[in-house]
């Protein structure tokens, strides 16, 4: 009896986690310009998730979402995509759009197949933000001792967004490491 409890909990806990969507990194990459580059998925690591824009209907394969469940340390996560043509891609780290809002830390991204600068985020300009990443709202760096890699890493969730372009070619794999963990509730002004 004891035994079949037990299991009941294990079950039913899983289910309450799978379920907790806002301690997840989210990931969009997004085709843009006037003939938006399309993309085919290709492998992910464990915990990491890639799915196509089902709300974009006709551009489906314009945008492709990676999302990861994470933990309270630093981990790193790797998904691969195939462009169906040369272009550009949007590339924006951020979270889900959940009730309870939570910060996602991101640190040491790197990508092969294409041109990512500052993934490390320890390039930083005069006031702090970090060079060649556009900022949506409160997204920031912190600059404290508990980077993966470096002195900086930064901090996003749904509504405060970090982005970058970068070029890719038609057929050549693209493959994105990053390393994130969870940051914590999103303080309400
Ligand atoms: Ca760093």
């Amino acid at each position: 009896m004891r035994k079949l409890f037990i299991i009941i909990f294990v079950v039913l806990g899983s289910a309450v986690f799978a379920g907790d969507r806002s301690k997840e990194a989210r990931i969009d990459l997004v085709g843009f310009g006037n003939e938006k580059v399309a993309m085919a998925i290709d492998k992910c690591s464990a915990g990491v998730t890639v799915s196509k824009a089902s709300w974009l209907k006709d551009e489906i394969d314009t945008r492709i979402v990676a999302s990861a469940n994470l933990s309270d340390s630093w981990r790193e996560y790797t998904f691969s995509f195939i462009p169906k043509k040369s272009g550009m891609i949007d590339f924006n780290l951020m979270g889900n759009a959940t009730k309870k809002a939570n910060w996602i830390f991101y640190d040491n991204i790197t990508i092969d197949g294409a041109v990512l600068v500052n993934g490390d985020f320890e390039d930083l300009a005069k006031d702090g933000k970090p060079v060649n990443w556009s900022i949506v709202n409160d997204a920031c760096v912190v600059n404290d001792s508990g980077a993966q890699s470096g002195k900086a890493f930064i901090k996003a969730s749904h509504n405060n967004r970090l982005s970058q372009n970068f070029k890719v070619e038609e057929g050549k794999l693209v493959v994105v490491k990053f390393w994130a963990k969870f940051g914590g509730p999103v303080e309400s002004k």
